[in-house]
């Protein structure tokens, strides 16, 4: 409960910041897009990362402000980045089940592309596998309305989850991003590395693009390249970065 009412007090305080993640094509090395990841600054204190809050936020309707916030400033900053010429191909959002499944979230997300200025053909939304198994018509119907505006959708996290491959078959989605925990060991767990070859392969059997997340090492990089895995993002090529640091990112990557 106090972790809750500092919560409610870092929004209203404005203490939350949104870091991005830059993305690259594997094959060239092309700056392709950013993941924009929450942090919660406590006034004088370290930066607090979203596994120490997400999971407290998403017993409550907190959730749902929390990430009203992040979707706003995030396509704020990007409109920004874009008038100054810094033409990043696309912005990742993570979108939590509890709000996906808010009666409002279409409606919310058409205002959102309203006020900021947002064209819907640049936002890329990031669900996870446990929002697509409970009540899978409305999820899909909401996703089809979503991608009439442009909007892509990747599942996150994938392969860690409950995936359902009956489900994945008829999910209007874009992308799979391979769950950093079977990127870890690579190359010295051969069943993740199995695991992944199988979950490329997959993709580009039904049509998804994949990236995979927490790439670390060159070795890690080589084997997804030439496992036809197409973007990757990950501590090899940056860390999570402030809008600030993004914005040299960009100018230096762009
Ligand atoms: O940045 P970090 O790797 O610590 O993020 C850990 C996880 O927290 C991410 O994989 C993501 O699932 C979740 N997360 C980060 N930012 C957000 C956000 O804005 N909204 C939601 N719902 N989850 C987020
Ligand atoms: O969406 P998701 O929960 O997967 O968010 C990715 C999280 O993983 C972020 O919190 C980010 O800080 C973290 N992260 C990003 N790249 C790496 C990496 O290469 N290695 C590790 N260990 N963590 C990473
Ligand atoms: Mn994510
Ligand atoms: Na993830």
């Amino acid at each position: 409960l106090r972790v809750y009412n500092q919560l409610r007090e870092a929004l209203s305080e404005n203490q939350l910041r949104l870091y991005y993640q830059p993305q690259h094509l594997l094959k060239t090395g092309e700056l392709m897009g950013a993941e924009a990841l929450v942090r919660w600054q406590p006034p004088g204190k370290m930066l607090v990362g979203p596994h120490s809050f997400i999971h407290i936020a998403e017993e409550s309707e907190l959730i749902w402000d929390i990430g009203c916030w992040v979707l706003q400033e995030a396509c704020k900053t990007f409109v920004k980045w874009q008038s100054e010429g810094l033409r990043l191909p696309e912005i990742s959002v993570n979108i939590s089940a509890r709000q996906f499944a808010q009666e409002e979230f279409v409606d919310f997300i058409t205002e959102v592309l309203d006020k900021t200025g947002m064209d819907a053909g640049y936002l890329n939304l990031e669900i996870t596998e446990s929002m697509l198994v409970s009540h899978v018509e409305t999820t899909i119907s909401k996703m089809n309305e979503l991608k009439k505006l442009g909007i892509r959708f990747s599942i996150d996290d994938f392969g860690a989850g409950y995936s359902s491959l009956a489900y994945l078959k008829r999910l209007p989605v874009d992308e799979l991003k391979v769950d950093r925990s079977f990127v870890r060991d690579i190359p010295h767990d051969r069943r993740n590395m199995a695991i992944v070859e199988t979950i490329i392969a997959m993709a580009q059997h039904l049509g998804f693009s994949v990236t995979a997340e927490g790439v670390e090492t060159h070795q890690q990089r080589d084997f997804l390249t030439h496992r036809g895995c197409l973007f990757y993002q990950g501590f090899l090529v940056s860390k999570p970065l402030s809008a600030e640091a993004m914005r040299h990112y960009m100018q230096e990557h762009l």
